[in-house]
């Protein structure tokens, strides 16, 4: 995600490769030409080495791909579909670069058998996607609607029929408008309702996902969301921030256990965003505390029973206001596994400006490293931190949920020649092998994303997929990324 906006605005309150057969599939009628091309540019990286590589992660280490519904689904009006916080949050002016909507997104809709079928063959075995809320209930909040409820039962026998995994995530951002105006996240009311979803996912979907994680990066929504108002729904309140703070808990672990009832075989788990954060200097140790339990230990550490991290950011001792009898036990939840998304690395530095952090973010383009084209840090070393801080909670089956990298991909003659995004996946490959040998227990890896997508209030310029889409024809072009993968994933070693 894009956390350019995520602290500041909100602190203040407001070798030889063989493609072989896969490859000819999805490219077209040059394919004969265009594969000589592609194969002697991907001859210069040493598939034997990345090979290798991946071998010390073990054989049933999990490889997949993400993507999240509003990004990608489009058909927004469709089948009784109700408008979420992301249909309203787009058509308000200025809210999205260059005013996109998601109306058509990638079509995914209507397309999802084309991308389950372009994952299979570039070698995943497992599909993270999510659902929609406003696609499986009714107007009154309560009752089923059963023509969604069909879409996602085709989408899970797709990917079964594939034979690919589906992990699902049941929360990826995307409220019904109709909760947001009785107050959203910041109504403790809220709990029943994400209640009523869950139990909704769980008695249809149950049989086929193989599992779950309940919400993704709740501290990237809550804030982004009711703080910075950079996201949907805007709102800009640090004391209904706080209150979204506690009920997403809540809702988190609550879901958790109504879960463990309706599906006991399937194990459980949640996607945290993590974002290593250093300072400037060694006088910036305590704004790194302050920020660190901001973004990254504020929801981790209340369901493992650690309680807020208040000592570190004292204003967190004000979630005490909304706290009802019971609620110290209500926010634990034991997952079965954790899912951790990890993009870029902060820099922080002192400022007597900024309330509550004291400190302020030294933004990537001034301080001269490499960047994606969100203008922020690709800093691999920060994969292995975040795995390191994850075993050290305790946690016994880590996945990397999502990881991924953005560029302005430009098609030229029919390629997509996205060398950096390799570069990318080698260095933080490398990183989970740092970690497996250290004995950390990282068992899966999901690319964000298969396909060029929505990116929230960023729109459509920057691109993280594995295949490109070409939006007004709805098209899929294999990227470079996506056939280095293939090679890594299906060609036989040598
Ligand atoms: C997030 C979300 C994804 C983003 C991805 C790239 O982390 O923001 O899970 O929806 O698109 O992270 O920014």
């Amino acid at each position: 995600m894009n956390r350019k906006e995520f602290i500041f605005k909100s602190s203040i309150g407001s070798g030889s490769l063989l493609i072989g057969t896969q490859f000819s599939a999805t490219t077209g009628k040059d394919f004969q030409q265009k594969k000589t091309s592609s194969l002697q540019l991907l001859s210069k990286f040493n598939f034997e080495i990345d090979k290798l590589r991946i071998q010390q992660l073990g054989n049933h280490f999990i490889w997949g791909v993400a993507n999240a519904a509003f990004q990608v689904e489009g058909a927004t009006q469709i089948h009784n579909k109700l408008p979420s916080i992301w249909d309203e949050f787009s058509l308000q002016k200025g809210k999205i670069k260059n005013g996109d909507t998601a109306n058509q997104a990638t079509d995914f809709y209507h397309r999802f058998a084309e991308d389950i079928r372009i994952t299979k063959e570039l070698g995943f075995t497992h599909f993270r996607f999510s659902i929609a809320w406003t696609r499986v209930i009714t107007e009154d909040l309560h009752s089923e609607n059963l023509q969604g409820i069909e879409y996602y039962i085709q989408l899970l026998k797709e990917i079964q029929s594939a034979g690919l995994k589906p992990w699902v995530t049941l929360y990826h951002w995307d409220l019904p408008a109709l909760i947001e105006e009785k107050g959203g996240w910041a109504n403790r009311q809220i709990i029943n309702y994400f209640k009523r979803f869950v139990e909704i996912c769980a008695d249809h979907f149950g049989d086929y996902v193989d599992r779950w994680f309940v919400v993704n990066e709740p501290a990237a929504f809550t804030a982004l969301g009711y703080l910075s108002g950079y996201h949907a729904p805007g709102k800009k309140s640090p004391f209904n921030y706080l209150k979204t703070v506690h009920y997403v808990c809540l809702s988190i672990a609550e879901a958790g256990r109504l879960l463990r009832v309706k599906c006991p075989q399937k194990k459980i788990g949640i996607a945290y965003s993590y974002s290593v954060v250093h300072g400037a200097s060694p006088k910036d140790a305590s704004v790194v505390t302050r920020v660190d339990a901001f973004l990254n230990r504020l929801f981790v550490e209340p369901s493992i029973g650690l309680g807020y991290p208040e000592k570190d950011l004292p204003v967190l001792k004000r979630l005490k206001n909304y706290f009802e009898p019971g609620d110290d036990e209500l926010l634990k939840f034991d997952f079965d596994f954790v899912g951790v998304q990890y993009y870029f690395r902060v820099v922080v530095g002192k400022s007597v400006f900024i309330p509550f952090f004291g400190g302020r973010e030294i933004p990537a383009s001034k301080r001269g490293v490499s960047m994606n084209s969100m203008q922020r840090e690709i800093y691999p070393e920060g994969l292995y931190d975040c795995l390191l801080r994850f075993k050290n909670y305790g946690f016994k089956d880590i996945v990397v949920s999502e990881n991924g990298v953005c560029y302005r991909d430009e098609l030229k003659d029919g390629e997509i020649i996205d060398t950096k995004r390799i570069e990318f996946f080698q260095a933080h490959i490398d990183q989970l092998v740092r970690a497996k040998i250290e004995g950390i227990p990282i068992n899966g890896y999901f690319v964000w994303s298969l396909t060029d997508n929505f990116e929230w209030s960023e729109g459509y310029n920057d691109r993280f997929g594995l295949v490109y889409i070409d939006y007004p024809t709805q098209q899929r072009i294999i990227k470079h990324s996506g056939l280095w993968w293939q090679g890594l994933l299906v060609a036989p070693s040598q």
